[in-house]
C-alpha cells in the first residue's frame, strides 16, 4: 500500500472565502472582506490601491460568502459522510481579536470555533488549523501598517496564546500563515500591506516577512510548550519551476525564481536566512532590522512539517520575447508549450507535483503536507442541480497518481492531502463564485444572487472511495 495508513485526506477551506457573517457576534473588520471582484480586486490585492472599507461601487464576495458561518454543522456532515480524516480551515484573527490589539479575546468568536472543532470530532475528523489565511483585523493595516510594523508580532503572540490554549485536545495540527510568499505577490490581501508612494516596496515586504517569519517560530514554540502532541507546520504557495530551454541562462533563472519562494520555508524549516537571501537582500540595499534574540529564536523553533499548495509548475526563462504571462495567475511564468490549461489559464502538470514533492523533501527532509490542489473550473448543474464533474476528478486522479509515485517509487513521507475548495467557495484571486473546486454544489453566483443550497456533485462519490481504498481505487465510473 503506497500511503499510511493513517494518512490524512481531506479538504481545505479559508474562513474569508466560505465563512461570510462579516460582522456577526462581534467579528471586526480584516484586509479580506475589503477586497472586491472586478477589475480593481488586483490592483487592491497587490497593495497598489488603497481600499480600507466598503463603497457602494463594488461588490465584496467575503462578506456572505457561502454563509459556513451559519451552515458548518450541514457542510462538515457532509465531510463526514465523504470520509473526510481531516478538514484544513482558518481562523478569521478578528472574529477572536476583532481590532488586533485587544489584551481580551471576543468570547463569541472563540466558542464559534469550539463548537466548530467540536462537531469536527463528531464526525471523525480532526481539525488541521492555519492560524493566518491572508487576513488581518482592519484596525492593525490601519493604525499599524499591518505586518510592516514589529509590533504585529506581539499581537499574534497574543492570538496563539489564547487560541492554543482554548482548544488544547481539540486541536493538533497547526499551520502558522498560509501560503507565506504570497507576501510578494499579493502583499495586500496575503499580508495588509498598502504602498504608499515614497515607499520602499521591497524593503517593506522583507521587513515584513522578517515579521512574519518571528511570528511564525514564536507559534511553533508556545504550540510545543502549551501540548508536546501539538504539530506546526509552515505553508508554501508551491509549484516548481523549470527552465524554459537548455540555456543556462534558463536554468539559472529557474533557480532563482524557485529560490525566491523557498527562502520563507528555508527560514521556518531549516532555522536560518540562507546565504544567497542574505546576498540578494545586500545587493537590493535592503537592509532588516532584526534585534537581539530574533536570530536565536528562528534557530531553535523550526517546524515539524512542511505543507504546501500546488496547482502548477511555472516556467523561467531569459527571453524577452517569450515573456508573455501565463493568464490568470499572479506568480510570473511564461507558458509551458507540453501542457494544457483550466479555463482560468492555470497549467495542469501532475508530474510536476511529483517534481515539487521531492524538490521539497530533498531540501527539507521533513515529513510534507499537501495542503491545496485542485481544479477550478465552470460547473453547469443539470436540472436537479448535479454536476458531472468528470474533468475535477481526472485533475485530482492524475494528481493523486503522481502523489502515490511520489510515496511509493521515490520514498517522500507524506502526512495528508487536502484538496482546495472542498465545497465551492469565493475564489482569493479573482472574488468570482464561479470558479468552483468543490465536491459540493454551492447554488451562489458572482453577484451574490442564488439560494446558497448545497448539492453533491459526481466527485463527491468518487472522493468518498478514493479515501476508503486508501487512495487504492482511483478509477472513475
Ligand atoms: P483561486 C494564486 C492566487 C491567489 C491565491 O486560488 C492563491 C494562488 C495559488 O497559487 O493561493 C491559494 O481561488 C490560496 C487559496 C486560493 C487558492 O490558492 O484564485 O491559498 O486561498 O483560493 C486557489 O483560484
Amino acid at each position: 500500500m503506497a500511503f499510511r495508513k493513517d494518512f490524512l485526506w481531506g479538504g481545505a477551506t479559508a474562513a474569508n472565502q466560505c465563512e461570510g457573517g462579516y460582522d456577526k457576534d462581534g467579528r471586526g473588520l480584516a484586509n479580506v472582506d475589503v477586497v472586491p471582484i472586478g477589475e480593481d480586486r488586483l490592483p487592491i490585492i497587490t497593495g497598489q490601491k488603497k481600499s480600507f472599507d466598503f463603497d457602494d461601487d463594488h461588490f465584496y464576495p467575503a462578506k456572505e460568502a457561502i454563509d459556513m458561518y451559519h451552515r458548518y454543522k450541514e457542510d462538515i456532515a457532509l465531510f463526514g459522510e465523504m470520509g473526510f480524516k481531516t478538514y484544513r480551515l482558518s481562523i478569521a484573527w478578528s472574529r477572536i481579536f476583532p481590532k488586533g490589539d485587544e489584551t481580551e479575546p471576543n468570547e463569541a468568536g472563540l466558542q464559534f470555533y469550539e463548537d466548530l472543532f467540536k462537531e469536527c470530532h463528531k464526525h471523525g475528523i480532526e481539525p488541521l488549523v492555519t492560524i493566518t489565511h491572508f487576513d488581518c483585523p482592519m484596525h492593525l493595516v490601519e493604525k499599524y501598517g499591518a505586518w510592516r510594523s514589529r509590533e504585529l508580532v506581539g499581537f499574534y503572540e497574543n492570538l496563539c496564546h489564547v487560541i492554543f490554549n482554548r482548544y488544547k485536545g481539540l486541536v493538533k495540527y497547526w499551520l502558522t500563515f498560509n501560503e507565506i510568499n504570497m507576501i510578494l505577490h499579493a502583499p495586500f490581501m496575503g499580508a495588509g500591506l498598502y504602498f504608499e508612494e515614497d515607499d520602499n516596496v521591497e524593503q517593506v515586504k522583507y521587513q515584513s516577512a522578517h515579521h512574519e517569519l518571528l511570528a511564525s517560530a514564536i507559534a511553533t514554540k508556545i504550540a510545543h510548550e502549551v501540548d508536546p502532541e501539538n504539530k506546526v507546520g509552515c505553508m508554501l504557495a508551491a509549484g516548481a519551476y523549470y527552465p524554459y530551454t537548455s540555456n543556462p541562462k534558463d536554468v539559472w533563472a529557474s533557480r532563482q525564481a524557485d529560490r525566491e519562494n523557498y527562502f520563507f520555508i528555508d527560514v521556518q524549516s531549516r532555522g536560518e536566512y540562507p546565504q544567497y537571501a542574505l546576498k540578494k537582500l545586500e545587493r537590493a540595499g535592503i537592509e532588516l532590522d532584526i534585534r537581539d534574540g530574533d536570530l536565536e529564536l528562528l534557530k531553535e523553533n523550526t517546524v515539524d512539517f512542511v505543507s504546501f499548495s500546488y496547482y502548477s509548475s511555472r516556467v523561467a526563462t531569459t527571453d524577452p520575447k517569450l515573456l508573455e504571462k501565463t493568464a490568470g495567475n499572479i506568480f510570473e511564468s511564461v507558458k509551458n508549450p507540453y501542457l494544457e490549461a483550466s479555463e482560468w489559464g492555470w497549467q495542469i502538470d501532475p508530474l510536476g507535483l511529483r517534481i515539487t514533492l521531492n524538490d521539497i523533501y530533498d531540501r527539507y527532509q521533513k515529513p510534507l503536507f499537501i495542503v491545496e490542489n485542485g481544479l477550478g473550473a465552470v460547473d453547469t448543474p443539470d436540472e436537479n442541480g448535479y454536476v458531472q464533474d468528470d474533468y475535477r476528478i481526472n485533475y485530482l486522479a492524475e494528481h493523486i497518481k503522481a502523489m502515490k509515485d511520489a510515496v511509493e517509487l521515490d520514498g517522500v513521507d507524506l502526512l495528508g492531502y487536502t484538496t482546495w475548495g472542498c465545497i465551492d467557495l469565493v475564489s482569493a484571486g479573482t472574488g468570482e463564485m464561479k470558479k468552483r473546486y468543490g465536491f459540493i454544489y454551492v447554488d451562489r453566483d458572482n453577484e451574490g444572487h442564488g439560494t446558497l443550497k448545497r448539492t453533491k456533485k459526481k466527485s463527491f462519490d468518487w472522493y468518498k472511495k478514493v479515501i476508503a481504498t486508501n487512495g487504492e481505487d482511483l478509477s472513475n465510473d
